[in-house]
């Protein structure tokens, strides 16, 4: 059992030797932001990130030959999606000020800028600071946005308590470094964040080495974590937080009184993987074990403690958690952490079956207040429903929850103002979950071109034409009914989590995409590669035979992903070699008149209109020819 915090390891990637040089994350983007360039050098680029900004350009603006159209985006940290209207509007303001006059709501419940200037770095992170917001490890190799369940159910202990340490292990894990205050707010210390006084002990207690003597960085040291690191908390039953793809996933156990009993922990889970590279793949998180209440800042401190100084530091494509469990196997994983932990864990308790759960539309929240969810077409918040957006925040002062499935829920919004709530919503064109095409409301896709630079692809631009045209491809073939949970990225590093859907599309190549099939509607298993690379032009070509065979041989009730991975890889493929589409009957168009006159003559005869015009052509061209 390794019990002792390792030595930097001898052969490390650049990465970790900017990490070492920054002064716990000082330098150089402090320096480099006194200077007139409109771009950062590598090495602040790379520590900026753990400031929640990334460099960017307007990849639509690239001129062959000439400099790149620079600038930032900004993302927040925003623990279980909470977001106060003070900070709403300050974001909104700073979205017309400096960005590019759009918020978008991430799929971990924080909120991305996109298009502010280098100059006006620090306006804009002063003022998100100013307002009650954090952008500090929104990004880098820490621990990022701690996920909830959105739903502000006061009634229900689990949700709240599911929140609630959404919170506190955000602040256990957070840099306490000041280099991020002294940056950007010139060391102001109005800014004082309230610890819970549980946290703060356990941030400084070194039971068995989960901490790093003597640094300013007790859990993280120097070199932080080998890599981004995630995690989220949610109740039995609740997967709005796609638990199984998370580095550390949480799930709340209660009482029947509802007093917090402890934690389901799951661990490994994470997405990103490189097309060609087999060594690199998705994967889901394995059961650790069960955590008391008490113990569960322990137990968080001891994985990460584990992949802290175990994690690969040399190469970042495999440097994830994901690959020190699926190299050690998950027994000596868990062993691991056990001699940081100090104790054995225990048997991760038995749950019921996990749903996907999205909250929107009216919802009572239990303490005679109302909660609304709103569907937010990949996140984008734009045009008049961003308008309304801010007039109800402004106009009732009421909070936000953002969502994982990139939308919002308004919430604490008495009785008396539902219907002026909703008026503006409807005003905006927000239509209520009923009537919202399934396939739209299920969906996500990642921002990629213009700002993303990893992106091979169109994603978030081009999702509603494919959503329009597999809806037309599911009605043509009498399956309207049908809802699926449809996912898209522009490269294959997982942004929209889409390796979890039923149905994905990853980017390949420029406009073409590697179609992922076989995810369950609830994204509790891992979706398998149908195709490399299908052009976008063949989206209903490549759809078609599955779905007609899903229609042919499903089971009752049973969805599409499920009928996928029943059925089998191989099995979709032959059925799609032989598959000739059903020919469709030649149409030929006639005036009106014609027409009008056509169906007379056939209704006054009792014969079919397309009997009538088959006699008449074909009496036409059996004609003698004038020539013969
Ligand atoms: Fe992501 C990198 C956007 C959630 C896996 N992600 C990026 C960058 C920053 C591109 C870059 O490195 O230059 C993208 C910025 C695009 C832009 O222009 O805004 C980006 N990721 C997003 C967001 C905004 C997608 C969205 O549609 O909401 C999400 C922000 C979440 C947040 O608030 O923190 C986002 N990214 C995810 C997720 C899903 C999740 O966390 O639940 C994943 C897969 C889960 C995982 O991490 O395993 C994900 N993003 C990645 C990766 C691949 C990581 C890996 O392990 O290989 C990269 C690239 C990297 O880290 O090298 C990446
Ligand atoms: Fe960019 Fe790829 Fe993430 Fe999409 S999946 S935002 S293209 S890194």
């Amino acid at each position: 059992m390794t019990q002792v915090a390792a030595p930097p390891p001898h052969k490390v990637s650049r990465v970790e030797v900017f990490k070492e040089e920054s002064n716990f994350l000082r330098e150089p983007v402090w320096q480099e932001l006194q200077n007139d360039a409109n771009f950062f050098s590598e090495a602040a680029i790379q520590i900026l990130k753990f400031h929640g900004s990334y460099q960017q350009d307007d990849r639509d603006k690239r001129v062959r030959g000439q400099e790149k159209a620079y600038q930032f985006m900004l993302r927040t940290r925003n623990p279980g999606g909470y977001l106060p209207p003070q900070l709403y509007l300050a974001l909104d303001d700073l979205a017309d000020q400096y960005g590019n006059g759009t918020l978008r709501i991430t799929d971990r419940q924080g909120i991305q800028l996109h298009g502010i200037l280098k100059q006006n770095l620090k306006t804009v992170l002063a003022t998100i600071i100013r307002n009650l917001g954090s952008t500090l490890g929104a990004c880098g190799d820490l621990n990022r946005n701690v996920m909830a369940p959105p739903a502000p159910y006061r009634d229900r202990p689990a949700y709240r308590y599911a929140q609630t340490y959404a919170d506190t292990l955000a602040d256990l894990l957070r840099p306490q470094t000041d280099a991020y205050y002294d940056i950007w707010v010139d060391g102001e210390k109005v800014i004082s964040v309230e610890e819970h006084p549980e946290v703060v002990a356990a941030r400084q207690r070194n039971g068995h080495g989960t901490l790093i003597p003597n640094s300013p960085e007790p859990i993280y040291g120097t070199y932080y974590l080998p890599r981004k690191f995630k995690m989220a908390v949610t109740v039995p039953g609740d997967n709005s937080v796609d638990l199984f793809t998370q580095d550390i996933g949480l799930v709340v156990l209660v009482d029947n009184q509802g007093n917090l009993e402890g934690f389901n922990v799951y661990v490994g889970g994470g997405l990103g993987r490189t097309h060609g590279k087999e060594d690199t793949f998705p994967r889901l998180a394995d059961p650790l074990g069960y955590v008391p209440a008490d113990q569960v800042y322990d137990a968080v401190k001891a994985i990460v403690a584990t992949q802290r100084d175990h994690g690969n530091r040399a190469d970042r494509r495999h440097s994830r958690m994901k690959y020190l469990i699926a190299e050690w196997g998950i027994e000596r994983f868990r062993q691991t952490v056990e001699g940081y932990f100090g104790q054995a864990l225990a048997p991760c308790r038995p749950l019921p079956d996990f749903q996907y759960l999205d909250f929107l539309g009216w919802h009572d929240q239990g303490d005679g207040r109302w909660f609304v969810g709103i569907n937010i077409a990949n996140g984008r918040v734009k045009g008049a429903l961003r308008q309304a957006l801010r007039q109800i925040v402004e106009r009732y002062q009421v909070p936000m929850r953002l969502t994982p499935h990139q939308n919002a829920l308004i919430y604490d919004i008495p009785i008396e103002h539902r219907p002026a709530v909703q008026a503006l919503l409807e005003q905006a064109g927000v239509v209520s979950p009923s009537d919202l095409d399934p396939l739209e409301r299920k969906s996500m896709a990642c921002p990629a071109l213009p700002t993303c630079g990893l992106a091979v692809t169109e994603s978030e631009r081009i999702m509603p034409s494919f959503l329009a045209r597999i809806r037309a491809l599911l009605n043509r073939l009498g399956l309207a009914e049908e809802d699926l949970v449809i996912r898209m990225t522009g490269c294959p590093n997982g942004c929209a989590r889409p390796y979890v859907a039923e149905v994905a599309f990853v980017g390949s190549a420029p406009e073409a995409y590697q179609v992922w099939l076989g995810g369950t509607a609830h994204q509790t298993r891992l979706a398998e590669v149908y195709l490399e690379r299908m052009p976008a032009a063949e989206l209903e070509a490549t759809l078609e035979p599955l779905l007609v065979l899903f229609k042919q041989k499903r089971r009752p009730a049973e969805g599409f992903g499920d009928f996928c991975h029943r059925v089998g890889l191989p099995a979709l493929h032959a059925f799609a070699q032989q598959y000739r589409p059903a020919r469709t009957k030649p149409r030929v168009s006639l005036p009106p008149h014609l027409h009008d006159q056509l169906k007379a003559v056939a209704a006054a005869h009792g014969r079919p209109v397309s009997a009538l015009v088959a006699e008449a052509v074909r009496a036409y061209l059996e004609r003698p020819s004038p020539e013969a």
